[in-house]
């Protein structure tokens, strides 16, 4: 076309996650293992996707009949996704071993297999409660180093500080299946093109707004909260007329990983305090798999997440399936929350 400016071809379309990681990996930032690791979870994500897709036509809604660690009844997709994960990885030789919201204990790759260099973590299909209601869950997933002289790794091998991990993402099955992962170079979000199975860049380096004025927690809980969570909420829902000198919307789908695609997408603050149910097991949701994830996600993204009382990435873990109080989303918003803990810490 003639005048027509010449577009660089490159610019022309999204670039798949396969060649983002390919440039990763020839810019230095992650190894032929990792992209490999990285690839076997994504493809593991489209075929948990077909599955939940098919619905009640895939005879695998309701429940499993078995129980899981957290003492919770596990659906049949929650095995089936677990099961979907731990057979892709098996045989790649860039796992030492894995743990799983759904095994008591972490798993060493087979012997017959070669091992590699890192432990995976994953909450196969968090929300779970929500699948018989056609509402969107997600996978989550982790990465970190074995330690090295590690060629048999134990429970006490994966209990490192968040700050060590080397990938996190999730993927979310909604309307569309969206994976969001980060190497430690910012959040990039791929969509699942379903045509061709191929997971699409479709938002490089998401920064997610530093205030907001939309929260989300699940407010029934609201007489089992501590003092400083009453107060802040409180706060908030005065409005304008309130402290906080504006309006919020709140919003609840009690799928983590939608809640916190959301905030990647508009920002947001997502909250799931101690409350007097759960003090005792430490929080409701888990550290490994869920909170740390999502906290490098966050950050990546320019956003905060804290137990209330400290930063999520650099909390010491003392238990694989160790559970959290959970403040992450837009920085501000977070440290606002933050500050009304410490300040009841100070002042009662
Ligand atoms: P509640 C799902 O079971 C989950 O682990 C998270 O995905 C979600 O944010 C939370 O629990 C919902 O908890 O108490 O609102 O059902």
């Amino acid at each position: 076309m003639p005048g027509s400016a010449a577009i660089p071809w490159n610019a022309m379309k999204p670039i798949s996650l396969t060649r983002y990681l390919i440039e990763e990996q020839h810019a230095g930032r992650i190894n032929a293992d990792l992209r490999l690791l990285i690839e076997v979870v994504a493809r593991a994500c489209k075929s948990i996707s077909i599955a939940i897709g098919k619905g009640a036509l895939g005879g695998v809604l309701g429940d499993a009949g078995t129980g899981n660690i957290q003492g919770e009844a596990q659906k049949k997709l929650d095995v089936l996704s677990n099961d979907i994960l731990l057979e892709a990885n098996a045989w790649g030789g860039h796992l030492a071993g894995l743990a799983s919201e759904e095994m008591d204990h972490s798993q060493p790759i087979p012997d017959a297999a070669r091992r590699g260099n890192y432990l995976l973590l994953f909450d196969p299909l968090d929300g779970s409660s929500n699948i018989d209601v056609n509402i969107s869950v997600g996978t989550i997933f982790s990465v970190l180093r074995c330690p090295d002289g590690v060629t048999t790794p134990g429970d006490e091998h994966f209990l490192q500080p968040g700050t060590t991990q080397v990938c996190a993402g999730y993927t979310t099955y909604g309307p569309s299946t969206m994976l969001v992962l980060t190497v430690g170079h910012g959040t990039h979000v791929f969509t699942l093109d379903r045509e061709v199975g191929t997971f699409m860049m479709t938002r490089r380096d998401v920064q997610v707004p530093a205030d907001t004025k939309e929260f989300a927690v699940n407010m029934s809980n609201q007489r089992f909260w501590e003092p400083p969570m009453q107060r802040y909420v409180a706060d908030l829902l005065k409005g304008k007329e309130g402290p906080r000198g504006k309006d919020f919307n709140m919003r609840w789908v009690a799928s983590m990983v939608a809640d916190v695609h959301r905030i990647i997408t508009r920002g947001g603050i997502f909250s799931y305090p101690l409350d007097e149910k759960c003090r005792e097991k430490g929080g409701k949701l888990r550290l490994m798999y869920e909170a740390n994830p999502m906290a490098f996600i966050i950050e990546q993204a320019g956003g905060a997440a804290s137990t209330g009382r400290q930063r999520m990435l650099e909390v010491q873990p003392t238990g694989l399936h160790q559970r959290v109080p959970v403040f992450l989303g837009s920085r501000n918003e977070v440290a606002e929350a933050v500050r009304y803990h410490e300040q009841f810490d100070r002042e009662g």
